[in-house]
């Protein structure tokens, strides 16, 4: 994680204008009322964890480009391929998700994917996997610049690109198992309502949906899942927050209608607030909950 980075984002949520933008399903930052279940389901990660070992094998991360026909642009995204990856080898691949001040590094700087995932393989506590980092802010300028929560429409039309044009150009240059039950997408913040948004929307495409920290962008609960008998095929939906994250009443908000709903998930609230050490140890443990069909 670069300091200056998550200081910068901090600073920027903290420094947020009182009215919130318009069109969100969702109200922004409220007060913090904490339930009884508000609880980790996991502990603290292992000594080590975020350890870069010389000893192990590593994984490769790039940058590539894609031609939008969404955005009308050629747009990036960073790829980890795993240790050994070879286009002989189909594997499953995680979509992830940045936030609302976030682009297509965000990941790598908050919470280094590829050192995370590369000792978790080692140990033989995460399958190997493609992670692919994208930009989820779908216009022709998509950088995280000025007053970035006047860009929240974009996040909404990355759906298109996502299932478009994202989507397609892996399936076509990586060696990748393209169905459901291979195919997770998660992200924090304003990247975790674009995966609970477009997951649940989508569950012939997407067998695992996480939403960390999730944004105001979060569909209403009845809306982000009507049919709660179509989630039960999923093969995991998981909600993590810190419980000092002004942003928390909407992670409880879908857990709590999850749970009246009888919808298996992980709910997962940790002693942070709304930065990028809650997203690590989130990505840590739900890299480790994709346990793919072989
Ligand atoms: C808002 C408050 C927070 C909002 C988005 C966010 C679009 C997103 C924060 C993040 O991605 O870190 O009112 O509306």
């Amino acid at each position: 994680m670069k300091t200056t980075a998550c200081t910068l984002l901090l600073a920027m949520l903290t420094a947020l204008p009182a009215q919130e933008p318009p069109g969100q399903p969702r109200k922004a930052w409220s007060s913090i009322v904490l339930h009884e279940d508000d609880k980790p389901a996991f502990p603290p990660p292992p000594q080590g964890w975020d350890t870069h070992r010389e000893t192990i094998p590593h994984g490769t991360l790039a940058m590539i480009e894609y031609d939008s026909k969404t955005v009308g642009a050629r747009r990036r995204m960073n790829v980890y391929t795993p240790p050994g990856y070879s286009p002989g080898t189909k594997l499953p691949v995680l979509y992830l998700l940045h936030g609302i001040g976030g682009d297509e590094t965000e990941w790598e700087r908050f919470a280094n994917p590829a050192l995370l995932l590369d000792n978790l393989i080692a140990d033989g506590k995460a399958s190997p996997m493609i992670v692919v980092m994208p930009n989820g802010r779908a216009q022709k300028d998509d950088r995280p610049t000025g007053d970035v929560f006047k860009h929240a429409p974009a996040f909404a039309v990355f759906e298109k690109d996502l299932l478009q044009d994202v989507i397609p150009t892996i399936e076509a240059r990586y060696a990748v198992l393209a169905d459901r039950d291979h195919r997770a997408l998660a992200g924090l913040s304003m990247g975790g309502g674009q995966s609970l948004n477009f997951g649940l929307g989508h569950p012939e495409l997407f067998a695992w949906v996480g939403g960390f920290s999730s944004a105001p962008n979060t569909r209403k609960s009845v809306e982000l899942l009507p049919d709660a008998a179509a989630a039960r095929h999923l093969k995991l939906l998981w909600l993590s927050c810190g419980s000092r994250d002004g942003l928390i009443h909407i992670s409880q908000d879908v857990h709590a209608w999850l749970k009246e709903k009888g919808v298996p998930h992980v709910w997962h609230v940790t002693d942070h607030k709304h930065d990028a050490s809650e997203w690590k140890q989130a990505l840590y443990y739900f890299l480790q909950q994709l346990r793919f069909p072989s």
